[in-house]
């Protein structure tokens, strides 16, 4: 049997996971990732774009952005499209000089994984996490499993940042928290395309034939989304009726999209889901094994890391200032900003997609608040410092 012993276990190599990892690494306490997948999967999966304000400013923090700023494009705004019609949110105008970067989620994977390893640090690809033991004593397990060979991590802590499918959540007690749930009736077709983006900025768009994203991810990638039912497969969708589409939905006055070669296509479903507590014991969730958000608003990924933020202020007041109260506030910390941007992700997944027919009472409410958008610097003021990311410091009580 394999033995390890650290003083925080981190399953998942995802952006919660790494993040944490590096960032203890700073202040001198272990870590030991283990990660289900081979690293080639975990570098390939196509993901996240929209880099919030705040990661940017941790990633600066551990030292790990000089690809970030040499590769990612820096957006200081967005546009907002209804019916044809299209408006601007100006980010730096609105917050103060916060803006947003675009930079894939796979290449600050690849990034913070390099870094780690560059240290001569543990990561174990295709191990998988099959049971958390002992985590209300102060020396909980991991049981994992690696070529077919049983072992065992001993530690202080174990942080589950294994997913929306991990066990982490399994594992908290039933009856130590509730969870939220919003299943929404429609999903998203994603696509990359060797081609130019035609837009500047991301366009978020309300057509009657249903959403549509134009984001990108370089000079000659462009990453696209359109709204499609929940029984939709890909195989339904030709590269001429996605281009087709889109072409149709993000229509506005004196824009034009090209069309290119489409390399990968996939659908993801939408939902919101929570639960309200974020540790048990030895046992704490940071990320997507604890929250996940619709994908219209760009938080999953920027959310996972400001858990961890506070994981890391939480560890790092246990092991240098012997003091229980910042592990004790950790849900409640992070909860706050967790419930801002679930609402932000909902609002903005209720205002561009369509829900109910075009001309109905639902349709009208979503114009109507298009339109006050349109009017209000304070609503763009809202929707744009939600957008870029609220600061650390607007949550403190
Ligand atoms: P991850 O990235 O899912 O990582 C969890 C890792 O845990 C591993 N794992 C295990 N390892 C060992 N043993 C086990 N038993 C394990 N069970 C699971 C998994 O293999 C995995 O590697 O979670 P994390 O770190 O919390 O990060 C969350 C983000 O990945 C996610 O929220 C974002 O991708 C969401 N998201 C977006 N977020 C943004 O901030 N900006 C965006 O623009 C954005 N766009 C998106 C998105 C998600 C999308 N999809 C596909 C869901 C666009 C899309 C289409
Ligand atoms: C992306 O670039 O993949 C992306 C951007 C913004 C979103 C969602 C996804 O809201």
């Amino acid at each position: 049997m394999i033995q390890f012993h650290t003083q925080v276990a981190i399953i998942g190599a995802g952006p919660a996971g790494l993040v944490l990892a590096n960032w203890l690494k700073k202040y001198e306490i272990s870590s030991v990732i283990i990660e289900l997948r081979s690293r080639e999967y975990v570098e390939g999966r196509v993901r996240a774009g929209l880099v919030e304000q705040n990661t940017k400013d941790i990633l600066r923090e551990l030292g790990l952005d000089d690809r970030l700023n040499k590769e990612g494009i820096v957006h200081d705004g967005v546009y907002l499209s209804f019916d044809e019609e299209r408006i601007h949110i100006p980010f730096g105008e609105l917050t103060g000089g916060r803006t947003i970067s675009i930079y894939g989620q796979q290449e600050i994977t690849k990034d913070l994984t390099d870094a780690w390893l560059a240290d001569g640090e543990t990561l174990h690809f295709e191990t998988k996490a099959t049971k958390i033991v002992d985590f209300d004593t102060n020396s909980p397990k991991i049981h994992f499993e690696k070529d077919g060979e049983e072992g065992i991590i001993n530690c202080d802590f174990v942080a589950a940042c294994d997913g929306f499918h991990g066990i982490g959540r399994k594992t908290l007690p039933k009856k130590s928290f509730e969870s939220y749930n919003i299943t929404y009736p429609f999903s998203w077709l994603g696509i990359l395309a060797n081609v130019a983006p035609s837009t500047d900025e991301l366009i978020y768009a309300y057509h009657q034939n249903g959403f549509a994203l134009h984001s990108l991810r370089s000079e000659t990638v462009s990453r696209l989304y359109v709204q499609v039912d929940n029984e939709e497969s890909v195989t339904n969708w030709s590269d001429d009726r996605i281009w087709n589409e889109l072409t149709t939905r993000l229509a506005a006055p004196g824009f034009d999209l090209k069309e290119g070669p489409i390399f990968e296509k996939s659908i993801t479903p939408m939902r919101s889901h929570m639960i309200d507590t974020l540790r048990s014991g030895r046992l704490v969730l940071a990320g997507d094994a604890a929250h996940i958000v619709p994908p219209t608003g760009g938080k999953g990924m920027n959310l996972a890391i400001a858990d961890v933020k506070h994981l890391v202020d939480a560890f790092v007041d246990f092991y240098k200032n012997n003091s229980e109260v910042k592990l004790d506030n950790y849900t409640q910390t992070a909860l706050q900003r967790i419930w801002r941007a679930q609402d932000f992700s909902n609002f903005m997944t209720k205002l561009f997609h369509k829900q109910d027919t075009h001309g109905s009472f639902t349709y009208r409410l979503q114009k109507a608040k298009f339109d006050y958008i349109k009017a209000s610097t304070a609503y763009k003021t809202t929707i744009a410092e939600n957008y870029v990311g609220l600061p650390f410091e607007s949550f403190i009580n």
